[in-house]
């Protein structure tokens, strides 16, 4: 019978080889801590992040563009489903998930909790905001735990549709109206900033990095891709004629990378600490439409039982 240390000497080969971490394998608990944290926090970022675009579904300018809504809002609650249920493979029930959320133990990405106040603003979450996500997720596809990564594959998939539709709503709003054109430009405004505060702290202030670079959880640090992020969509703005608003943004030709201004920190940790727009309002009513589909999730409990019991009588009898 292998030791402990055996067994973690078998953990860090297959994280050299980059092999796969399956659910059944022995890995150190602080490595299944850190991905229950990490996986946890995408998974509800994906519901909670269903609310501002959610808001305009019945708002949006023709059918076209409500159809379009329609199916990527219900795609971000699949993501959230296939996270959760990674989650779980890691030895932790939904109920247990979601208390975690509604008591303020596991956090959601910062980003949801800016208000939406224009249909560009669809635009700008589709643009920005998706595409912040896919440069971390496509890194995560090449995570080291299994489930996680195989996910990531199938969601990445889905959200370079999402950046598509956003870009898109952007370029046909900038190519419009002067009013049309002014809309998007306040929508990049708002949200330029808090998009690059996606990607989380500074590398020198991530508590998390360290072991998650280690263990190839994440293969790239937040400011890797953050300049990432900024790297790709400066051209974008440009192409369609808006200007990102950062005085400081500048190409480097030295770093062969786009220098930018300094970011609000003060700003992100508030939000984070729930003192943002709409955290309380994200949250409540979270917990109201929990409430509201108790009754479905307890049906659904009772038909399967019952099925399950009559599979057991056919196979007994
Ligand atoms: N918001 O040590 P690090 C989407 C926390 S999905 C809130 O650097 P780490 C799709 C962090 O948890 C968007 N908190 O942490 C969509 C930690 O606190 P803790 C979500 C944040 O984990 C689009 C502390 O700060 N994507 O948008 C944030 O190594 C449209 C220190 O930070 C993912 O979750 C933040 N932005 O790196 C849906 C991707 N950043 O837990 C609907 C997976 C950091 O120790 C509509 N996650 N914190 O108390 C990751 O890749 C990582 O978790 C990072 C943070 C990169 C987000």
């Amino acid at each position: 019978m292998e030791n402990s240390t055996q067994f973690e000497e078998i953990f860090n080969a297959k994280i050299e080889r980059g092999d796969f971490i399956e659910p059944k394998d022995w890995m150190p608990e602080k490595y299944r801590k850190t991905l229950l944290r990490q996986i946890s926090q995408h998974a509800h970022s994906e519901v909670i992040g269903m609310q501002p675009e959610g808001n305009f579904i019945t708002r949006a300018p023709s059918l076209r563009r409500k159809a379009v809504l329609l199916a990527k809002v219900q795609d971000e609650a699949g993501h959230g489903l296939y996270l959760y249920s990674a989650c779980e493979t890691l030895g932790i029930s939904r109920e247990e998930l979601l208390d975690q959320l509604h008591t303020g133990k596991a956090k959601y990405s910062s980003i949801f909790n800016y208000p939406t106040i224009t249909w560009a603003d669809m635009g700008a979450i589709g643009w920005l905001v998706d595409g912040a996500a896919i440069i971390n997720q496509v890194m995560l596809q090449r995570t080291s735990y299994g489930p996680y990564s195989r996910a990531m594959v199938r969601i990445c998939k889905e959200e370079s549709f999402h950046q598509r539709q956003g870009y898109e709503i952007m370029c046909v709003l900038a190519n419009g109206t002067a009013e049309q054109k002014a809309l998007a430009q306040d929508a990049l405004d708002r949200w330029w900033w808090p998009s690059i505060m996606m990607f989380g702290p500074p590398d020198g202030e991530s508590k998390n990095s360290a072991d998650s670079i280690r263990w190839k959880i994440k293969r790239e640090t937040n400011d890797e891709l953050r300049q990432k992020f900024i790297d790709r969509t400066v051209g974008q703005a440009e192409f369609i004629g808006l200007v990102i608003p950062d005085k400081d943004l500048k190409w480097n030709e030295a770093r062969g990378h786009y220098d930018y201004g300094k970011i609000n920190w003060e700003e992100f940790n508030k939000v984070v600490a729930g003192n943002g727009v709409c955290n309380k309002k994200r949250m409540a009513h979270h917990i109201k439409s929990q409430e509201e589909g108790k009754w479905v999730r307890e049906a659904a409990n009772a038909y399967a039982k019952k099925k399950a019991d009559r599979e057991k009588n056919i196979l007994v009898a």
